[in-house]
């Protein structure tokens, strides 16, 4: 009898289940390159199995086998996965490409993988031959922590949520009107002010620059690239009320509305781009990976003219820093972009793409796809619900699972997709989780699944996953009406 396919997400490229399965007892052996897939697997297991998994006897054959030895077509991130009742062989090109192989093993693992505590097995692994590799390269979440602020274990918690299902960038939007979020130094007065508040009032909050490291470590550690995202010439408030010479403000105040579009840098002064000079170079040295984000959205207080003058300054800022720009859509309209920038689609895809970006794409510049009616993680899931917002309508779980990022901007270079999780409504470390679940399987199954949507399908190996958020304490994820059978 053939076995029931099992309820990967994201779909592999190629996945062949036979009958059979695995079973992972005390007896079970273990072998893998020190590496971060190594500790990732590690840490499971001996989380939730309590099991031993020594390495094998000399000579002997090991029951779980992670290797290097994959072909190099496949690629960084590509992996092998054969699970026979004799054993499970993992093989990549890169430490990298076995850390996503251990996520799949680990969603072969029934649910009880995730328990943060020793549970009895029996740890059974269906037999399976998969072949893998990702779409995108580029599969992040954005999380702002300036609406409200989220510390250092909200974080680590969020990535947590992120990596069985293969995710790769964290894009931190640590600046907006209400809150500088990253300690600065020699510009004290950002988070000593500019962090006391958030959305609503007190308390507010920042990440000193060890915070910081620590939550890059973290990412890093798990195969996350952090993009650090400091908002500019816009949503500028808490940077301006810290600092007044950076406004043409009389007093600037700290600002705990949820209206955007009303601040703007002091656009003409040689300090302001010192200022930026400043920052852009901590936020780079803070970060190893090879982005930057500045923002550039919604500067609905700046003239065109203006906003060209501002990113023909702070453009060039950033690659003198060492690294690459990203940028929200509107930057298409500066009047030349750096080589390599990255911008980030984020209007409905109902509207019609601006003719900027249209030249820009033409131009050669690569796109994050990021479709308010489809990602926005903080968009309400029905008319109804508690929290989120709702500008771009309501963005249900068939919403954000549905759409071909490939489609959106024709002849697009399209990096990949990310699903921005903005905070004015949302608080606490559940309030996150109730947002995030049960759509970021879907975006996740967008950004790194080539095959077509299959929403029966779909649904079906959602349903299979609300298991495994039980077990992992997932307990605030939504209770859509297309979890119920
Ligand atoms: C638009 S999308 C914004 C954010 C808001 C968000 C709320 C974008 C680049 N800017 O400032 O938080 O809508 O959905």
């Amino acid at each position: 009898m053939r076995d029931v396919e099992p309820n990967l997400i994201p779909v592999p490229r190629s996945l062949v289940s036979g009958p059979g399965a695995l079973t992972l007892g005390a007896d079970a052996t273990l072998t893998a390159p020190a590496g971060r897939a190594a500790a990732s697997l590690r840490a499971l297991l001996d989380r939730a199995t309590g099991l031993p998994f020594p390495p094998p006897a000399p000579g002997a054959p090991a029951t779980v086998a992670l290797t290097l030895d994959g072909p190099a077509s496949l690629g960084r991130e590509g992996y092998l996965l054969d699970v026979t009742e004799a054993g499970a062989r993992l093989r990549a090109h890169t430490d990298e490409g076995l850390f996503r192989a251990v996520q799949t093993l680990r969603q072969l693992l029934p649910p009880a993988i995730e328990s943060p505590v020793a549970v009895p097995g029996p740890w059974r692994v269906p037999c399976v031959a998969i072949e893998d590799g990702p779409r995108y390269a580029w599969r992040g979440v954005m999380l702002d922590v300036a609406r409200h602020f989220f510390d250092v274990a909200a974080v680590e918690r969020f990535i947590d949520r992120l990596v069985p299902y293969k995710f790769n960038v964290l894009h931190l939007h640590l600046s907006d009107d209400q809150g500088w979020r990253l300690e600065i130094d020699g510009h004290p007065r950002l988070t000593e002010h500019g962090a006391a508040t958030a959305v609503g009032g007190p308390p507010g909050g920042f990440f000193t620059q060890d915070d910081y490291k620590e939550i890059v470590a973290y990412a890093a550690d798990r195969y996350f690239t952090v993009v650090p995202e400091i908002d500019v010439p816009g949503h500028t408030q808490a940077a301006m009320s810290s600092y007044p010479y950076l406004s043409t403000q009389e007093s600037p105040e700290l600002y705990e509305g949820v209206e955007v579009g009303f601040s703007e840098l002091a656009l003409h002064r040689d300090s302001t781009y010192a200022f930026l000079d400043d920052v852009f170079g901590q936020v780079s040295a803070l970060t190893p990976g090879g982005f930057l984000h500045i923002g550039g959205d919604e500067a609905l207080s700046t003239t065109a003219e203006d906003y060209a003058h501002f990113m023909s300054r702070a453009l060039p800022l950033v690659g003198g820093h060492g690294k690459t720009v990203v940028a929200w859509q509107e930057a298409a309209s500066a009047p030349s972009l750096p080589p390599g920038v990255h911008l980030q689609y984020w209007r409905p895809t109902g509207e019609e793409v601006p003719a900027a970006l249209v030249a820009a794409v033409r131009a050669g510049v690569r796109l994050i796809m990021s479709p308010a009616d489809r990602v926005y993680l903080d968009q309400k899931y029905a008319d109804d619900a508690p929290l989120g917002l709702m500008w771009a309508g309501t963005v249900g779980v068939r919403r954000s699972y549905e759409w071909d990022p490939g489609a959106l901007v024709p002849g697009a270079d399209v990096a990949g997709v990310e699903a921005p999780l903005w905070s004015e409504t949302l608080r606490t470390p559940d309030d996150l989780d109730h947002m995030l679940f049960p759509r970021l399987p879907g975006i996740a199954d967008t950004a790194w699944s080539a095959a077509p949507r299959d929403w029966p399908g779909h649904v079906r190996r959602l349903r299979a996953h609300t298991a495994r958020w039980d077990a992992a304490g997932i307990t605030a994820y939504h209770r859509a009406p297309e979890l119920e059978e």
